[in-house]
């Protein structure tokens, strides 16, 4: 077999038909809400890395903690031969757990974006040779089909990311991954802890206002995707905590009256002053709650592995 594999389950026009669809629906409803997949163009791929490097976004350094120190009992639990990592990006904290990982045959990175995949792939092979990589072009919220690979299979989800979706989406995904896999398998879940809002809040808005790009960046795409002409300045950048509901809300916030013209849906999008537009939900989470979820989808909650400040998770669970 070839050490490099690329398939695409993504239609390439897809995308453009799901933003489209996204941002008509988002934008005309009130509360205006975007999912918060849009902001990862190259552009905003960039912003988040640098975001990852931040003093206050802590949830990166917590976690490639976790990985380093448990990569081995991570490997003894699973004998894992296959690891499918959803929303690889970069595949950076990935060579972590490749290098504790000594019984990994094949390496299956599934991101929406080809061209991450395609430089995380390269990167990897030349780390480890023997290892074959079946990347996957695919949208993981929508159900996953997993190629031909040898069991037991180990599928990761890290970085928080499920913290995007809605406790009901969250339900939909987690059962959609239970009916992936079978007897022998497992995942691995990156979550974000509940913490003091103190520390919460300056994560998603940092001094120097990356945090701030990063969320106007969304602004760029409809931009250039729809032929809008949205102008980022007319907007502040919000980041709030709702204890109620345990999650960090990033919006965006009309400075005065906005009228944008998004030419590709023949559609003026108005804002009054003050108005948001909330673009991420970033659900944070504690081992019960987890534990809860997990068990609705018909997983059991094996290991639990935090970093030494307790702010950052890694669960493994069994179907
Ligand atoms: C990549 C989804 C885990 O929610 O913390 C970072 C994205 N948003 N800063 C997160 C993000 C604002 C990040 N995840």
């Amino acid at each position: 077999m070839s050490p490099f594999v690329l398939t695409r389950t993504l239609p390439l026009d897809a995308t453009a038909a799901a933003l489209r669809a996204d941002v008509s629906e988002g934008l005309t409803r009130s509360p205006k809400e975007l999912p918060p997949k849009w902001f990862y163009d190259a552009r905003g791929s960039e912003l988040f890395d640098e975001i990852t490097l931040l003093p206050e976004y802590y949830p990166t350094r917590a976690e490639r903690e976790i990985l380093i120190a448990r990569a081995g009992e991570i490997a003894a639990a699973t004998g894992a031969r296959t690891l499918v990592e959803l929303g690889s990006g970069s595949s950076d904290k990935t060579r972590h757990l490749l290098d504790g990982l000594s019984s990994l045959e094949v390496y299956v990175p599934v991101d929406v974006s080809e061209s991450a995949l395609a430089g995380a792939a390269e990167t990897l092979l030349a780390e480890h040779p023997s290892l074959t990589v079946h990347a996957l072009v695919a949208d993981f919220q929508y159900g996953l089909a997993l190629p031909d690979a040898p069991g037991p299979r180990l599928v990761a989800f890290l970085g928080g990311t499920i913290g995007n979706l809605l406790p009901p989406e969250r339900a939909v995904f987690l059962a959609g991954i239970r009916a992936g896999l079978a007897e022998g398998d497992a995942l691995l879940l990156g979550t974000d802890l509940v913490k003091d809002e103190s520390v919460l809040v300056p994560a998603y808005d940092d001094a120097r206002g990356v945090t701030a790009a990063f969320n106007k960046n969304v602004l760029t795409v409809i931009n250039r995707e729809l032929e809008a002409d949205f102008d980022p300045d007319d907007f502040d950048h919000v980041a709030l905590w709702d204890a109620r509901r345990e999650w960090i809300e990033m919006r965006l916030r009309a400075r005065g009256p906005v009228v944008a013209k998004i030419q590709a849906l023949d559609l003026a999008v108005t804002f009054e002053a003050g108005e948001e537009l909330r673009t991420e939900v970033s659900a944070k989470f504690r081992q019960e709650g987890v534990r809860r979820e997990l068990a609705a989808a018909g997983l059991d909650l094996t290991h639990w592995w935090t970093d030494r400040e307790g702010r950052f998770a890694l669960s493994l669970a069994v179907p």
